[in-house]
């Protein structure tokens, strides 16, 4: 059976040795990738190799075994030259956008390089043809490639856990070229958000002059993908942990103690990217502006050691001491102070407790890639209560648009953040938690895992996954390079819920001006062809679009209009003798259900439902579907249950189809674009795999590349990409 082996520079298990009688004891070990991975090394056979802190002996080792935990054994001096060092003091730092805290030293090197060869010598020994080894983390990042010389016969994944910065920073450091290269050894690099991995793609460009396509970057040996795969983290044990009887008890103590105050908390590592000393001084600011606060809240604030090898994070500690104790003093009184600092760790159940408490959770780091203390608040708020403040320099603020966003280094607007979370009514807590709590429960850790290895196992098999949600102004710096320079371009883009917003009459759905400039001035640029690939009606498109300079793909790509012609064309043969009895059944419905229209488009009829009561029609809906589904088993049609719709078309017309037909007719093209928001336009995403790029509108799940929120960002991609291409000729 192939197995999986996990790499990371700390085993979940952290050997410590017991003060009074100098015996080795195990402890857990703290931090973001432990929190991540244990569910997948717990629940399985994989083994996870890593330092174990110290050098264990036989009794440790034989405890290490029995829980699939392999030790690496580095010398304690070369161990600190990688962690302390190299890791620790150029890239954590650098990473982060702090050059002025990075150091960058060639003997720190030697002993990072040093310390990956001993990890790739410890997997050589494990691995066997077709296991996956999986490595993690900014401190093995020389290991893919090293893993792949060795021709172990097995795949290679890496995850990112912390950010990769923008080309312009990433070029100071002076190993750049190793750790660009490092990566390349893996199959799939994984990130947390889209941004990184554009950030990876263009300093391999730069440093490396190599090319990549679509995420891909084809190498002699082998092609390493690069993809943003957001960490989720485990709902289920989390939501445990915070009811379990331990919990509960917890909870009840610190009730009693804290009365009728509001609770703010902050979980952090004591790290200098969390931003301690900035969330201190918004705190102040916010007892400064409503001094109120410092006698109806109390701001609890858990700090866990961490790094304390490193200079930079002793002072820090310092000084977030005397920050909370002048604050304490100027807004506390002998029996209440307003700040509850603890340097210390706590277990699951009082972390779960302490969740369950806080009106607000406070989450502010300067930088972080993901960070997962905001997702574990919001998966623990099962009552739908309590506010996320959180940083718009956290990766996790992509999936967690309902929090309150801050600017760490905006204290004032911080600080008025801080004051509307406390301020905001159970309402609105509610409507901004609900959706996010789905979100983590949707995607949670073992979703992620599974993501990840179905993708690094089968990188061309469609997986249900949830492409990342780009700004269109980051979409259109990565896009807008090659779209400018193609001679040849083709721009694909579905109507209704991508390039316009949904209305509820679809025949009130008429472009906006806006759209018809957009989509004039596309047109008109040489060598680029706009094809509208819509499920509409074609005389429908014919009216709106027909005195443009576009093409056109009606009915799911039953017709096509190309600009210089206009006369329709079929793309297959009609087929329309099933229409009259479905056009009953879909009138028996409208009849019965009020708001609710027929649609009748020459290879398809459609109820829509947009206008009807939101529970009726859904049920309406749901029973319609089923209905045609058994009674058309026959027929040469395909029905689909789509946003607000029920349609049966003409089986065999897809836009998957119509698009190969272009290609053929018209391409080949340097540059393809093809946008979508429903299951039609999943055919194509799927049929073009990652060929061209893909772009789905709105959230959940898809095969395209990346996801824009809305129409509008949907827009605002293209003018952007238009402005860019004009700027050049
Ligand atoms: P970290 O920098 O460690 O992780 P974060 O994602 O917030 O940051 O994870 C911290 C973990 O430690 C959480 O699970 C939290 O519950 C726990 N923790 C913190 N303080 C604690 C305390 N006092 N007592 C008990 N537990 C405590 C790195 C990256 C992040 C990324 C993760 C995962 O820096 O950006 O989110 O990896 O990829």
């Amino acid at each position: 059976m192939p197995r999986m082996i996990l790499a990371s520079n700390r085993l979940p298990v952290t050997i410590n040795i017991d003060a009074e009688n100098g015996r080795q004891i195990l402890t857990h070990s703290i931090g973001g990738l432990v929190a991540g991975l244990k569910p997948l090394q717990e629940n399985s056979d994989a083994l996870w190799v890593g330092c174990p802190g110290v050098t264990p002996n036989e009794g440790t080792r034989r405890k290490l075994s029995e829980r699939n935990l392999v030790p690496v054994d580095v010398d304690a001096e070369e161990y600190r030259q990688y962690y302390d060092g190299y890791a620790n003091s150029a890239i954590w730092p650098l990473f982060h956008y702090l050059t002025e805290l990075s150091s960058f030293s060639s003997e720190q090197f030697v002993a990072y390089r040093n310390v990956n060869l001993r990890f790739a010598e410890v997997i050589a020994q494990l691995a066997r043809p077709g296991d996956t080894v999986w490595v993690h983390d900014y401190h093995l990042m020389l290991l893919p490639r090293m893993l792949r010389k060795m021709s172990l016969d097995v795949s290679i994944g890496f995850f990112l856990h912390i950010p990769f910065p923008a080309d312009e920073t990433f070029r100071i450091l002076p190993h750049r070229v190793e750790i660009l290269r490092g990566l390349l050894g893996a199959d799939l690099i994984g990130m947390h958000t889209y941004e990184y991995t554009d950030h990876y793609l263009r300093s391999v460009r730069r440093v490396l002059g190599i090319e990549a396509r679509q995420g891909k970057i084809q190498m002699r040996s082998h092609s390493a993908r690069v993809e943003a795969h957001p960490l989720g983290i485990d709902v289920r044990a989390m939501g445990n942990n915070s009811r379990s009887p331990e919990a509960e008890s917890y909870l009840t103590q610190m009730k009693r103690t804290v009365g009728d105050r509001q609770v703010m908390l902050g979980v952090d590592r004591l790290d200098y990217t969390k931003g301690l000393l900035l969330k201190l001084r918004a705190v102040k600011r916010l007892f400064e502006r409503s001094p109120r606060w410092a006698d109806r809240m109390l701001y609890i604030q858990l700090a866990v050691p961490t790094r304390e090898g490193v200079d930079a994070y002793q002072n820090l500690k310092r000084e977030v001491e005397q920050r909370v104790s002048e604050i304490n003093g100027v807004y506390g009184s002998p029996i209440r102070s307003p700040i509850n600092y603890l340097y210390q760790t706590v277990g699951p159940a009082q972390l779960g407790a302490l969740y369950r408490l806080a009106d607000v959770c406070f989450v502010s780091p300067i930088r972080d890639g993901l960070n997962l203390v905001a997702k574990e608040y919001v998966a623990c708020r099962e009552d739908g209560g309590g506010v996320l403040v959180l940083s718009e320099f956290a990766g996790a603020v992509s999936e967690l648009g309902e929090a309150l966003r801050v600017n760490p280094w905006d204290i004032e607007g911080t600080a008025r953040q801080l004051e509307r979370a406390l301020d905001m009514g159970f309402g609105e807590r509610n409507e901004r938690m609900s959706p996010m709590r789905s979100r983590m429960i949707q995607n949670d850790v073992h979703v992620w895992v599974k993501r990840f290895i179905a993708s690094l196992g089968n990188p061309d098999e469609p997986v249900s996954r949830v492409p990342p949600m780009v700004q269109s102004s980051v979409l259109a710096e990565t896009l807008s390079g090659e779209f400018s320079v193609a001679g040849k371009a083709l721009l694909m883009l579905d109507y209704d819920g991508s390039l316009r917003e949904f209305v509820n009459r679809f025949e009130d759905a008429e472009p906006s001006e806006n759209i018809i400039e957009l989509l004039t001035q596309m047109g008109s640029l040489d060598g680029v062809r706009v094809f509208i690939n819509s499920g509409r009606d074609h005389r429908n498109l014919d009216k709106w679009f027909g005195e443009y300079p576009v093409d056109m793909i009606a009915e799911h790509g039953a017709w096509i209009r190309t600009r210089e012609n206009p006369e329709w064309n079929t793309l297959g043969e009609l087929q329309t003798s099933w229409k009259p009895d479905v056009a009953e059944i879909l009138r028996n419905y409208e009849e019965r259900t009020p708001g609710t229209r027929v649609e009748d488009k020459e290879t398809a009829l459609v109820w829509h439902y947009r206008e009807a009561d939101e529970e009726m029609g859904n049920w309406q809906a749901m029973e319609l579907t089923s209905l045609l589904e058994t009674s058309l088993r026959n027929e040469p049609v395909e029905v689909l249950h789509g946003n607000r719709v029920v349609e049966v078309r003409q089986q065999g017309n897809t836009k998957a189809k119509a698009y190969d037909h272009v290609v053929e007719r018209f391409g080949p093209f340097d540059f393809a674009l093809a946008t979508g928001d429903d299951r039609t336009d999943e055919d194509l995403f799927n049929h073009v795999k990652n060929e061209i790029y893909t772009v789905k509108i709105g959230p959940g799940s898809s095969a395209a590349n990346v996801a824009l929120s809305s129409p509008s960002a949907l827009r605002d991609l293209l003018w952007a990409m238009l402005q860019q291409k004009k700027s050049l000729r």
